[in-house]
């Protein structure tokens, strides 16, 4: 019997919704379009080095998604349909606490293997609301919400059912792998059912991410990114074709280093059509603006000092900017000439010294062409570096940041977020979320971390070095390391 296998599920999971999302909304065609001529013109341009980050194979059909959920039966149920296609949660993100508040916590569902990566890398921003942060939710709307939000099915038994065979089987035969996608795909689809009005607003007026997941029956994909080879032109682009472009790139700036992590920007919500019921029971059409598009360019992943660095410097360009304010008023491409400036000052410039001083992650492997001949190769890693026996590969950078998604909720909002600030924050972190999830919740650095050392061992192996190599590892978590080990299985 064929078994259609989870990475076929994602692929044609994630194809589906794009072909769903390009149909509800017209101008993600555009995005894509546009995306696909950056990416053409950089490859000819650049040749090879435009494959650094990933073949372009993978680089033209990824997409992340960004969906939000009301309740943490929603998130366990959420956590299986993903099971089923190979992606897992990683990485816990708050984002009640960004500047701009919102009142979710997040995570991201995703393959963890490189080379399931490597097949289709496509992941899910996955949002659950939080009705028991006083600080948003009065007792009385809490309760109201709650029970909203348990009255709703949005992923019926037969899809969990289908899910739950696909994780025990691997995968799914040919016709329930037909049932599965499309059963999925439905699931994210715009409902056409009336939105009760007076619940909408009235959550409206606390948050509009809160009316979005809590003020209707179903969900939706909220949006769709695809990922471009250079962002910078890309926005340019669509703001000159009349797209309004949010103003910002999020995420670090253009620099004249490598490309870390992840930058990201937005068109502004677009008004789509939906039908209300009135108090008196009447329906009336209105416009709600919560779904938009996005695009993304991905750089290396960084080590934890890594990514202290570019906080601390976030920090530090906000308030070098806010010293000169109001005397300097900087527009976009000022401030981020500004941001580049600091960045070059204080970020090695060099993959090579990113490496040494342990800043971001690559793989290595022994280079045939420079290693020394009729040598003892040295014990550790810097040395292997410094004397050229190995070479090395970028590690790209798979997860979000939390700054940056809490600048994409928000900028995509009409109003802003009611807080009260007298009351507490519900403690609601990783290990919360993965008792909610019911599955392991995995941390970005460990399976970045996971890559690097497999590599190191292979290098200390093929190079004879008896007793180890010296090199940067992260203290690991109970249960330890997980084999290095070659594909599980074939295609
Ligand atoms: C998610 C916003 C976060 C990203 O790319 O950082 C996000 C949402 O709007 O639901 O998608
Ligand atoms: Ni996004």
């Amino acid at each position: 019997m064929v078994i259609v296998q989870p990475h076929r599920l994602r692929a044609e999971f994630a194809k589906r919704l794009s072909d769903m999302y390009a149909e509800e909304v017209p101008a993600y065609r555009t995005l894509l379009s546009v995306t696909r001529e950056v990416n053409r013109q950089v490859r000819a341009e650049r040749g090879a080095d435009a494959e650094r980050f990933g073949a372009i194979g993978r680089v033209g059909v990824e997409r992340h998604g960004a969906i939000r959920l009301g309740s943490p039966r929603e998130m366990a149920d959420a956590a299986r349909i993903f099971a089923a296609m190979g992606m897992y949660p990683v990485g816990f993100y708050d984002l009640r606490d960004a500047a701009t508040a919102v009142p979710v916590v997040s995570t991201a569902f995703r393959p963890i293997d490189q080379d399931e990566l490597a097949r289709n890398p496509f992941r899910v921003f996955a949002s659950m609301l939080v009705p028991t942060d006083r600080r948003f939710f009065n007792a009385d709307l809490q309760r109201r919400l709650i029970n909203f939000l348990n009255a709703r099915t949005l992923f019926d038994d037969e899809l969990l059912h289908l899910a739950d065979r696909a994780v025990e089987r691997y995968g799914l035969p040919v016709d329930e792998a037909e049932q599965f996608l499309s059963r999925a795909t439905a699931v994210f689809r715009l409902s056409r059912e009336p939105v009760d009005r007076g619940w909408y607003e009235e959550l409206h007026a606390v948050s509009p991410v809160a009316a979005d997941i809590g003020g209707v029956p179903s969900t939706h994909i909220n949006h769709l990114t695809p990922r471009v080879l250079d962002i910078d032109v890309l926005h340019h682009r669509l703001a000159a074709g009349g797209i309004a472009m949010i103003d910002a790139i999020q995420g670090p700036p253009r620099w004249c280093g490598p490309d870390l992590l992840l930058r990201q920007t937005s068109f502004r919500a677009l008004a789509e059509m939906r039908t209300f019921r009135e108090a008196d029971g009447s329906h009336s059409e209105g416009d709600v603006r919560v779904r938009f598009g996005e695009v993304e360019a991905r750089g290396i992943a960084v080590t934890p000092a890594g990514r202290k660095l570019y906080d601390d410097l976030t920090v530090e360009v906000e308030r070098l900017i806010g010293l000169c304010s109001p005397t300097v008023t900087m527009n976009r491409y000022q401030r981020s000439e500004f941001e580049a400036e600091i960045w070059t000052k204080s970020v090695p410039l060099t993959e090579t010294e990113l490496a040494l001083d342990d800043l971001a992650y690559f793989t290595f492997h022994v280079d045939e062409t420079r290693r020394p001949r009729g040598q003892e190769p040295p014990r550790t890693l810097r040395k292997l570096i410094e004397d050229r026996w190995v070479s090395l590969d970028p590690i790209v950078y798979e997860d979000f940041l939390p700054k940056s998604a809490a600048g994409i909720f928000q900028s995509n909002l009409t109003s802003d977020t009611v807080m009260d600030c007298g009351q507490r924050a519900t403690t609601i972190d990783a290990a919360w979320m993965e008792g909610v999830l019911g599955t392991e919740l995995h941390d970005p650095y460990h399976l970045y971390d996971q890559i690097r050392h497999c590599s190191l061992t292979a290098v200390a192996h093929e190079l004879s070095i008896d007793g180890g190599l010296e090199f940067p590892q992260l203290t690991q978590r109970s249960g330890g390391r997980t084999a290095c080990s070659a594909p599980r299985y074939v295609n």
